[in-house]
């Protein structure tokens, strides 16, 4: 395979997180406190949900969308996201209950923050800033997710084993960047050859404080 592909894992300590609490609507999100999704290791620390990109890319155009976000159970799904800059984000609500999409920056800017009251309603948004959105239902405090505004083809989501991969990319020096909720942002740099492809693992550890 051409292009570069690797790894997200954990060094050092696993950081405890308390599960989140049902504060409202038991009766249709249920009563049961939900596991924080805020950290999702595989056996070998491999760290699922980082957000990988290559800057500096070049080569495919990023992705059209649309793209869909959902409220259902009373969870967001999917949890972690790449969309594209410009392109079509679709909220939705699957739940027969009032939901909220409240979308911020990473520096807890307002993007938008819209109730989506009824089963089976949506609508749509785009982002014209790249960069992490912070999405939380205000009603619900247990429901948060997360999208990353790319403006180039080569990102992607970590899979359950940590696993990220970009083929096909052309030659030539890059910076891989990493971003996770609890482990911040980490920048290296890959040179991927004029034949055959590079691997670049990524060591993430929890930030101080
Ligand atoms: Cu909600």
């Amino acid at each position: 395979m051409d292009g570069v592909f690797g790894k997200v894992t954990l060094s050092g300590p696993v950081p405890k997180l308390a599960p989140r609490p049902v504060n409202a609507d038991a009766a249709v999100c249920g009563r049961t406190d939900r596991p924080s999704p805020s950290l999702v290791l595989s056996k070998e620390k491999g760290l699922a949900n980082a957000v990988v990109w290559l800057e500096g890319s070049r080569g495919l155009a990023p992705p059209k969308g649309p793209f869909r976000l959902d409220q259902k159970n009373c969870l967001f799904a999917p949890y972690v996201q790449i969309v594209s800059k410009g392109a079509p984000v679709v909220f939705g609500n699957s739940d027969a209950v009032l939901h909220n999409v409240h979308a911020a920056t990473a520096g807890s800017a307002l993007i938008f923050n819209k109730a989506i009251p009824i089963k089976g309603q949506t609508f749509t948004e785009t982002f014209s800033e790249p960069g992490i959105v912070r999405v939380k239902c205000d009603i619900h405090t247990w429901m948060t997710a997360w999208l990353f505004v790319a403006d180039t083809a080569y990102a992607a989501v970590t899979d359950a084993e940590g696993r990220y991969a970009f083929p096909g990319v052309p030659p030539g020096a890059y910076r891989l960047r990493t971003w996770h909720e609890l482990f911040g942002e980490k920048s290296q740099p890959v040179t991927i050859p004029a034949t055959g492809s590079a691997r670049a693992d990524v060591l993430l550890t929890l930030l101080d404080g």
